[in-house]
């Protein structure tokens, strides 16, 4: 009995620590340092406390912008980016973010509270009852539920291990209300808590690989090098550009991976791609996959000539996913491409000079036939026009930060804005999806200061568009240009069934974008020439004020779908 109470007044004095702490202690321990969410029970204090605890986070209007921040978090540093939501309807709407995550390799952690289990096991309808843990599985590449205090740490660790080792991804972790409140002391928590050691170990590849690989090249009279995202995300940028200059093979960069070399490296073939999908034989995929982006390795775009695929990947199942690959090399980027390099010795052969030349002519032909097109200043503007300007901007400012989603206003601001550094262009990647500019443009600024100017079209603009109020709030130096054609690809669509409806594909005609920056206290801009635009993002960019400017484009400028019209059921149709 007296032995009892003595423990009791013991156990009284010991300092204590709850759930909250738990989970701000091992984010802060591991390096997470910023949060996108949206606050709202049961992760209201949460977010207060951690925001308190020197974490900064950042209130969302909507939860798939927040995810979609945290995805670019992650690809721009490697860590995975956070993203906090309340229970179901919060937790579904990060959801979208999330698989998007997954499908690009972003490394990105879900967090999203959630309602009581008993209750919700027994369906009994608790407040936001979802089994959440269960519907995010199948989208993400790894999902945990934390249900006692001392398991936090734990539960943290195996989520940024799954987010960040091999092959990146989303990551869910599902953290039930009654889990902040929960109360341990203050040494069981410390001691619970784990610090993640080499989240993303090295993955060296095989020297039989290598050498596989190596022999494969030297043999090729007409190699191609594709950059990937991947590549861009690994940071190996100094060997990568190496490899490259050593082996004098022409490289093709997918949309994310621009700047990762410079668009304008002599070797450069991205403005003769066609060129150098059909004619080459060998081709080296070093963080691409070879899925719809590249027509899957075969088909029309690659030719008839036979090709050899070498492929360097983190991920053995990425290796047939489509053709034969001759030469898989797997392992991590920049342990791959340092090994290939060791490999090529002091005395190899650079790529055939008839080939190089073929290439590089075709590439200066192809660019001098576009340039008269960025030059014009016509008003309404097409889409050349108005690129024109912002071309020469990122051109004069290359550490500025592309965003870049849309139909038209993607497809040809991805072929007419050259960039030249890594990691710069930031779009709607391997899904396509529309609405991830504004919250990508918000963790660009966020995670790297640098000014951001993000190429919206308005259909694009008009799925995160009321984040221009977070942009304003937060005082982030981001300069959105909505490309404003007045609808989904063109803006002269008319309904064929007649009736008094809108075509499904037009919107408000003359609509004013720009005023919603004002709404905000931020600035607003309508510019119907190219170098009324050129202006006003020179001077967003000077200012690093949040700036809208509402960029009025020729309804009858863009094509159906933009550049992947092949892809709509009907247009084979449509085309007899
Ligand atoms: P893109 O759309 O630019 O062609 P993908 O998203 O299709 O690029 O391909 C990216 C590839 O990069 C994925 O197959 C992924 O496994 C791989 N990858 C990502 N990070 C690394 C890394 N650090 N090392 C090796 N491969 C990586
Ligand atoms: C989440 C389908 C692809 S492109 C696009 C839509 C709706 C909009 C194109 O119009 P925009 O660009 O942005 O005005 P422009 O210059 O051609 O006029 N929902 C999601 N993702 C996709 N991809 C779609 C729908 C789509
Ligand atoms: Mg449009």
């Amino acid at each position: 009995m007296a032995e009892a109470a003595v423990k009791e007044t013991e156990d009284e004095t010991q300092e204590l620590t709850d759930g909250f702490s738990l989970v701000i202690d091992s984010m802060k321990l591991n390096g997470i340092d910023t949060i996108y969410g949206v606050p709202g029970i049961p992760i209201t204090d949460l977010g207060r406390l951690a925001q308190a605890a020197g974490i900064r986070v950042l209130s969302f209007r909507h939860e798939q912008n927040a995810g979609y921040a945290a995805a670019i978090a992650g690809f721009l540093t490697k860590k995975p980016g956070v993203c906090l939501t309340v229970s179901a309807p919060g937790f579904l709407n990060g959801l979208t973010a999330l698989a998007h995550a997954t499908t690009n390799c972003f490394p990105m952690i879900l967090i999203s509270g959630s309602s009581e289990r008993e209750i919700v096991d027994l369906q009994q309808g608790d407040y936001e009852e979802m089994d959440q843990l269960a519907i995010a599985k199948p989208l993400c590449k790894a999902a945990y539920r934390v249900l006692h205090a001392q398991d936090i740490g734990i539960g943290f660790a195996r989520a940024i291990r799954a987010a960040v080792s091999g092959r990146p991804g989303g990551v869910y972790l599902d953290l039930p209300a009654k889990l902040f409140a929960q109360v341990v002391t203050a040494d069981t928590g410390a001691k619970s808590l784990v610090k993640v050691i080499d989240a993303a170990p090295a993955q060296l590849p095989s020297p039989a690989a290598v050498k596989r690989a190596l022999d494969v090249l030297k043999a090729a009279k007409r190699p191609l090098i594709i950059l990937g995202k991947g590549a861009a995300y690994a940071q190996a940028d100094e060997a990568i550009k190496a490899l490259v200059e050593k082996s004098g093979v022409p490289f093709l960069p997918m949309s994310m991976a621009k700047g990762l070399l410079s668009d304008m490296h002599p070797q450069c073939a991205g403005a003769a791609r066609s060129t150098v999908l059909k004619d080459s034989d060998v081709v080296m995929l070093i963080g691409a996959r070879l899925n719809w982006l590249l027509s899957h390795g075969k088909g029309r775009t690659w030719g008839d000539a036979p090709k050899k695929f070498i492929q360097v990947d983190i991920e053995p199942r990425e290796m047939d996913s489509n053709v034969e690959i001759a030469a898989p090399v797997v392992g991590d980027i920049g342990s791959c491409v340092a090994a290939l390099l060791e490999g090529m010795g002091g005395n190899w052969q650079p790529a055939p000079t008839d080939w190089t030349g073929t290439v590089k002519a075709k590439r200066d032909e192809n660019v001098a036939k576009m340039a008269p097109r960025f030059m014009n200043n016509k008003s309404p503007m097409d889409y050349h026009g108005a690129l024109g300007a912002l071309r020469t901007i990122i051109k004069e400012r290359p550490d500025t930060i592309l965003v870049n989603e849309g139909a038209n206003t993607l497809d040809l601001a991805r072929g007419a804005i050259d960039m030249y550094k890594p990691r710069k262009r930031l779009d709607v990647g391997t899904w396509g999806v529309m609405g991830v500019g504004l919250g990508s443009a918000i963790a660009a600024a966020v995670e790297t200061d640098h000014a951001v100017l993000a190429v919206e079209g308005d259909s694009a603009f008009g799925f995160c568009g009321m984040e221009i109020e977070t942009i304003c709030r937060y005082k982030l130096p981001v300069c959105v240009v909505v490309f404003n054609n007045d609808g989904i690809y063109r803006g002269d669509g008319v309904n064929t069934g007649g009736g008094s409806d809108p075509a499904t594909t037009a919107f408000v005609k003359g609509a004013r974008y720009d005023m919603m920056a004002e709404a905000f206290g931020g600035v607003g801009v309508n510019v119907t020439t190219p170098d009324e635009l050129r202006r006003a993002v020179n001077e967003a960019l000077d200012s690093r004020k949040p700036t809208l400017i509402n960029a009025v484009i020729d309804p009858a400028a863009g094509a159906e779908s933009g550049r992947i019209g092949n892809l709509n059921p009907q247009s084979k149709l449509r085309k007899k």
